[in-house]
């Protein structure tokens, strides 16, 4: 990789649409961690994000970012639970906020808590607007989400050019984590229509078809994680969706 995660991210998506490969790190250990991150990179994912609700941090995040960088080459970016959800070991960061939180903690506390622990941990940080979307799952509960809703795209897509405006260079459309559904192809599309920064789509995407709807529908970025973790086979397929 040359330059920064962002540059790589940007130049690839001159290329082809990306697939990002998400561990929980509540929900693996460091070695399967790194058996499913060396056939993610064989199948083609563009990066692996490493991050969960439950604000994981210190010695188990370390060892399990470590054990992703020696099996794979791939950029490893931290997508952060809270404000303790740091490690060194990474390429880089989401400096994310949940801009439809109810909570301010969600929108610019937690990044200040966090602010300095990423900068004497050397990590880029790129910054990204993360809404959530119903239903919303565990991070709309813990993050006090006013989940946007399915039927009404104009609304996401206000929050997403307003994260744009406020100097966001992604934006997230979460259905959160194990969601029924994805996002609907509607709402992608007119959250894509409304920004220029590039768009990022995850939450209940567990088969190819879904991905390539979301893709078709405007995703550049398709993040999947539950399926990994259930069926690591599925991943090279969802990957080629996502490809074309
Ligand atoms: C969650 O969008 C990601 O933050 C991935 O969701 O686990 O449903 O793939 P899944």
């Amino acid at each position: 990789m040359v330059g920064t995660v962002e540059q790589h991210i940007n130049a690839s998506l001159a290329r082809h649409k990306l697939h990002f490969t998400l561990f929980d790190p509540d929900a693996i250990t460091p070695a399967s961690a790194a058996g499913i991150a060396a056939s993610a990179e064989k199948a083609g994912t563009d990066a692996i994000l490493v991050g969960g609700s439950t604000n994981a941090a210190g010695p188990g995040l370390d060892a399990l970012v470590q054990a992703i960088k020696g099996a794979s080459s791939v950029p490893v970016i931290l997508f952060p639970g809270g404000a303790s959800a740091v490690s060194p070991h990474a390429d880089a960061i989401l400096f994310m906020s949940i801009l439809n939180s109810r909570n301010p903690y969600f929108i610019t506390k937690s990044q200040a808590l966090g602010a300095f622990p990423v900068k004497a941990a050397r990590l880029e940080a790129i910054p990204m607007a993360y809404l959530v979307v119903e239903p919303g799952m565990t991070v709309g509960y813990i993050g006090e989400a006013d989940l946007l809703p399915r039927a009404k795209p104009a609304i996401a897509a206000a929050y997403a050019l307003a994260g744009q405006y406020l100097g966001m260079r992604l934006v997230y459309l979460e259905a959160g984590s194990g969601a029924g559904e994805p996002v609907p192809q509607r709402l992608i599309a007119t959250v894509k229509a409304a920004i220029d920064v590039p768009l990022v789509v995850g939450g209940g995407i567990r088969t190819p078809d879904q991905a390539r709807a979301a893709v078709a529908a405007g995703a550049d970025i398709v993040v999947t994680g539950t399926i990994v973790e259930e069926d690591a086979s599925a991943l090279a397929a969802i990957i080629a969706a996502v490809k074309g």
